[in-house]
């Protein structure tokens, strides 16, 4: 009877913690870049391999547990003197396998995706500058000349006072930055005043930005949509009113939206940065 009160505590427990996580998803985001996709196959692989490792070793404990107890007779091995050789060869195996493992298995994969996730210059046809403020993003387009902000919108009372949350409540923003479908866009990152840091998780991308500090990372967006993330580096009072959202268009309508930016805004010259943090970016822009 006390186990099955037991059991009800536990199923509780449970039931209690899937209801507190229904809102989340238990995977990754649908994967719409090279390097999202990477990254999701690089976590199945760790992970079928950890789970694979976990119930032989689970297994071979059980198993072991069972056929060696006293009370069906069984008699202990007794170790004295030197360590002979197999059991050297006991010691040794987990050792090389788990070291082959980490090193080949899992390493060479990881290094195949660590070297393409850095390479930010082959083949980019289109350069975004992304600039972190306390507390919006401000995106440009050093070629084109296009700079403006994007803050949040969502109104105040859906904050502070209590109002239905909309749809796409504080992961929505005046000026979403536009980016043209199936073209390999390298980014740069800054910050006006603290650590921010840009993150999409469908892009599989997330980068600080780092005053005084210029890093860079590439997306290839394969799939037009919306696409939202949010300052992931607490950057103060309202880290968590400074999303990210990505329109994804396709290139005709891309060119569209360039022409349509030009005249409106002023060129670079808006960027708030210090003239030689700007020497600094248009070399690293070459
Ligand atoms: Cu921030």
């Amino acid at each position: 009877m006390r186990s099955v009160y037991r059991y009800g505590i536990v199923l509780m427990a449970l039931l209690v913690s899937v209801s507190a996580f229904a809102g989340y998803a238990f995977n990754f985001p649908e994967p719409v870049t090279p390097i999202a996709r990477e990254t999701l196959h690089m976590h199945n692989l760790v992970m079928v391999v950890i789970l694979v490792l976990f119930f032989l070793v689970l297994g071979l404990l059980v198993y072991s547990f069972i056929t060696h107890r006293k009370s069906v007779g069984f008699k202990p091995a007794n170790f004295s003197g030197p360590i002979g050789r197999k059991q050297w060869l006991w010691v040794l195996s987990p050792f090389a396998l788990l070291f082959f493992i980490d090193y080949v298995v899992f390493g060479i994969p990881a290094l195949h995706a660590v070297i393409m996730y850095e390479d930010t210059k082959t083949d980019a046809e289109l350069v975004v500058k992304v600039t972190g403020s306390q507390w919006l993003w401000e995106y440009s387009y050093p070629a084109e000349g296009i700079s403006f902000t994007s803050r949040l919108i969502t109104p105040r009372e859906q904050i502070d006072q209590g109002a239905a949350k909309g749809e796409n409540y504080l992961l929505e923003v005046d000026n979403p930055l536009v980016l043209p479908v199936g073209k390999k866009v390298r980014f740069i990152t800054t910050s006006n005043d603290v650590i921010h840091s840009w993150w999409v998780p469908a892009f599989g991308v997330k980068r600080d930005a780092v005053p005084g500090f210029l890093r860079e990372f590439w997306a290839t967006v394969e799939k037009t949509g919306t696409y939202r993330g949010q300052c992931s580096e607490l950057c103060g009072k309202e880290h968590g009113f400074m999303p990210v959202v990505v329109n994804v268009v396709s290139q005709e309508e891309f060119a569209k939206w360039i022409a349509s930016k030009k005249p409106v805004v002023a060129p670079v010259a808006t960027s708030p940065l210090a003239d030689g943090q700007k020497a600094v970016v248009a070399q690293a822009v070459k």
